[in-house]
């Protein structure tokens, strides 16, 4: 059965299954919801995701959000070939603690600054706020600078590579809105090679966020 995956341009959340899906070679229809337009509130959406956010997967009746558990699952439904969690029974448990450890802390520091610059009216900035903010995203950024000790996250690309990712980005694109945020030139070496890396798989282009593009 087809795999509908609704995604929402700009989501680090949304994007991390997408890089999970092309990854893993699975064929998916993707579905590009409009935030603005109100297309997660609509009835036939909320039925899927009760919280109205990207991303969700569904296939026929069966329908799943929450990008971690969408991860999980398309690792255990799909075989084919490629994995999300790679390695022996320790270096899987630790890809899921790195994904855990993404969207507790490393995602809230960014949360807390997506509110700050870009949810908010330039005239309302707060600029204390954003150097808080600032400075606990790039403390959260150095511990992950030091969990990376060879290529990827794991010992092989893998579900943790496709979760830290979308959440730098999004923090890195904060400064076409404010330049002097500056976390470009406060990445670790080890990071900025990775995301080079990243950068350079062959679907990378095709999730690229298309708004972002233009
Ligand atoms: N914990 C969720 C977070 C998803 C999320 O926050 N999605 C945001 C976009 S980045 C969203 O859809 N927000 C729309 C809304 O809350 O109405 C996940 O990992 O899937």
């Amino acid at each position: 059965m087809a795999l509908t995956f609704y995604y929402g341009s700009g989501s680090p959340y949304a994007w991390r299954v997408w890089l999970a899906l092309e990854h893993k070679g699975i064929p998916y229809e993707l579905k590009t919801v409009s935030f603005s337009a109100g297309d997660l509130t609509k009835p036939e959406y909320l039925a899927m995701n009760p919280r109205h956010k990207v991303p969700t997967i569904a296939e026929g009746d069966f329908s799943l959000y929450e990008s971690a558990a969408i991860l999980e699952y398309l690792e255990e439904q799909y075989s084919t070939g490629k994995v999300l969690f790679p390695g022996s029974v320790r270096h899987r448990a630790t890809i899921r603690r790195l994904v855990r450890e993404a969207d507790e802390y490393l995602a809230h520091a960014l949360e807390r600054l997506v509110d700050h610059v870009l949810f908010t009216k330039q005239e309302k900035w707060d600029l204390q706020e954003i150097a808080a903010g600032r400075k606990a995203f790039l403390e959260e950024l150095a511990i992950f600078e030091g969990y990376l000790r060879g290529d990827w996250f794991g010992v092989e690309l893998c579900a943790a590579d496709f979760t830290i990712f979308p959440i730098i980005a999004l923090c890195l694109r904060m400064e076409k809105k404010k330049p002097d945020l500056n976390v470009t030139g406060a990445l670790g070496p080890k990071i900025a090679a990775w995301m080079k890396r990243m950068q350079a798989l062959p679907y990378f282009d095709k999730t690229y966020p298309p708004h972002w593009k233009a």
